[in-house]
């Protein structure tokens, strides 16, 4: 791996709108990523593995569970850390920020949230040091947008409850200690359980032959009569509002998230620019080039400006799931697109492993799909502002 001068552009002076403590966090997390990650991504990449190796690291830089009280073995962090650290991660590779987006928003986050104390007190603590590593399995093999028509269900046997069906497409599943899993009961109430590895007839076969994420673990989740106890069942949260609730710090996560991989696009361009010469010149100096850089700032400005903005509104509890939608699909289009423009500029150079690019635009085309895809969210924007579904 070439070495990595990453700079961070911040054409418009964001860090003024940070507090102390944000870049400290930021700057810690940035630090960790060049030097833990930065030096082995491509290689775990192209075998497509997962570096397990980043998991206590993880932990020690407030990735597992930032904004989790420390009390329950978070971190105490505000919603802009948050944003932050997913930033500086998926600068590194989507993958990694994935691995600790599910762990803080989709497996911490509902067991803070719906758990009862004990589940908190038992699962909370290791998650947040990556003792123990979660899973979310919401999407099923025929439910994926629409996740409400689910089939995986459980039924009352008194003290416990007995699982049956299968999740797909689930992020970290094949290493996990435990998953939190949604399944309607007999009533159809789609419910929240937490399943752990060893149960018998439950079972994470590991998704094979992806493009995308490679450096990321992604599985299935089957549960063949799986006995769960009643206490590993979330108490009172029914319906969809659950995970989806969960979604919404997930998709927060991402929209900074994928400023980060487009801050490291740009930047990786940028400098080529400046060296790569030809007809006599560095080929910064043409102006279609220029063009594409010029864009390229332009669109991470705008995409920090409205993260931060909903960061506040965040750690104001007055973002709205709509406005999280906007973000999400908005910084994710932009580090897609920016990605396919720097892989231009760089040329055949661009389509190796000799830099970061083309790995970053193959991650995120898993990124502009999952936690609801590119169209869903703008069906989601379009329902807001006209009061009207379009979704069926
Ligand atoms: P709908 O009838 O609109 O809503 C059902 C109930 O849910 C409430 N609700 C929400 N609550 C909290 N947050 C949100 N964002 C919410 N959106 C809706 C809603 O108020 C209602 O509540 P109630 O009390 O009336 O019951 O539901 P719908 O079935 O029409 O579906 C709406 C739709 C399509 C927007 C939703 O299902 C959706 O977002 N689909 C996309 C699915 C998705 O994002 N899946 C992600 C799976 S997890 C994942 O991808 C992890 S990748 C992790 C990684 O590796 O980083
Ligand atoms: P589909 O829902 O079949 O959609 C196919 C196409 O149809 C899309 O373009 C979609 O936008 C479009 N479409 C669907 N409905 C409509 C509509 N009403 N109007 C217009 N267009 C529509 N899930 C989890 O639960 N946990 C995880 O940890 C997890 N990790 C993932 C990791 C990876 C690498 C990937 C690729 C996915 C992961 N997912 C996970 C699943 C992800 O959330 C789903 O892939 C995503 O929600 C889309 O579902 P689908 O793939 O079934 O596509």
């Amino acid at each position: 791996m070439a070495t990595d001068n990453f700079q961070a552009p911040d054409y418009y002076q964001m860090d003024d709108l940070l507090t102390d403590e944000h870049k400290l966090v930021r700057d810690s997390a940035r630090a960790w990523v060049k030097k833990e990650i930065s030096p082995i991504i491509e290689d775990f990449a192209q075998r497509a593995a997962f570096p397990k190796q980043i998991i206590k690291g993880l932990g020690e830089i407030g990735a597992f569970g930032s904004y989790i009280p420390a009390e329950y073995g978070g971190h105490g962090l505000d919603q802009i850390s948050y944003g932050l650290i997913m930033q500086e991660l998926e600068r590194g590779d989507s993958g990694v920020r994935s691995t600790a987006s599910v762990q803080t928003s989709l497996v911490m986050y509902p067991i803070y949230t719906f758990g009862t104390e004990e589940q908190k007190r038992k699962y909370l603590p290791k998650l947040g040091t990556g003792e123990i590593m979660g899973c979310f399995g919401l999407t099923e093999p025929d439910h994926g947008s629409n996740p409400s028509g689910m089939i995986t269900n459980f039924k009352d046997k008194g003290d416990h409850v007995i699982l049956n069906g299968a999740k797909m497409w689930i992020s970290n599943a094949p290493f996990a200690d435990i998953g939190v899993v949604w399944a309607k009961d007999e009533a159809g109430d789609i419910r929240g359980l937490i399943v752990e590895r060893g149960m018998p007839g439950f079972t994470t076969p590991e998704t094979h032959g992806k493009w995308s994420l490679r450096a990321s673990a992604t599985g299935e989740l089957v549960f063949d009569n799986v006995k769960v106890p009643k206490e590993n069942l979330f108490p009172t949260i029914k319906g969809l509002k659950g995970p989806l609730s969960c979604l919404n710090s997930a998709r927060f996560g991402i929209s900074w998230g994928a400023i980060g991989a487009a801050m490291d696009c740009y930047d990786t361009a940028l400098r080529y620019s400046k060296e790569r010469i030809q007809f006599g010149k560095p080929i910064g100096g043409f102006q279609l080039q220029q063009k594409k850089l010029a864009e390229m700032v332009t669109e991470i400005t705008k995409a920090q400006l409205l993260c931060w903005r909903l960061g506040v509104l965040r750690n104001e509890g007055r973002a709205t799931p709509a406005q999280i939608s906007m973000a999400k699909r908005n910084s994710v289009d932009m580090a897609i697109h920016i990605a396919r423009e720097a892989r231009q500029m760089l040329g055949g150079m661009g389509i190796t492993g000799e830099y970061p690019i083309m790995r970053h635009m193959m991650n995120l085309e898993s990124v502009i799909t999952y936690e609801g895809t590119h169209d869903i969210h703008l069906l989601i924007t379009g329902m807001d502002v006209t009061g009207l579904n379009a979704f069926a």
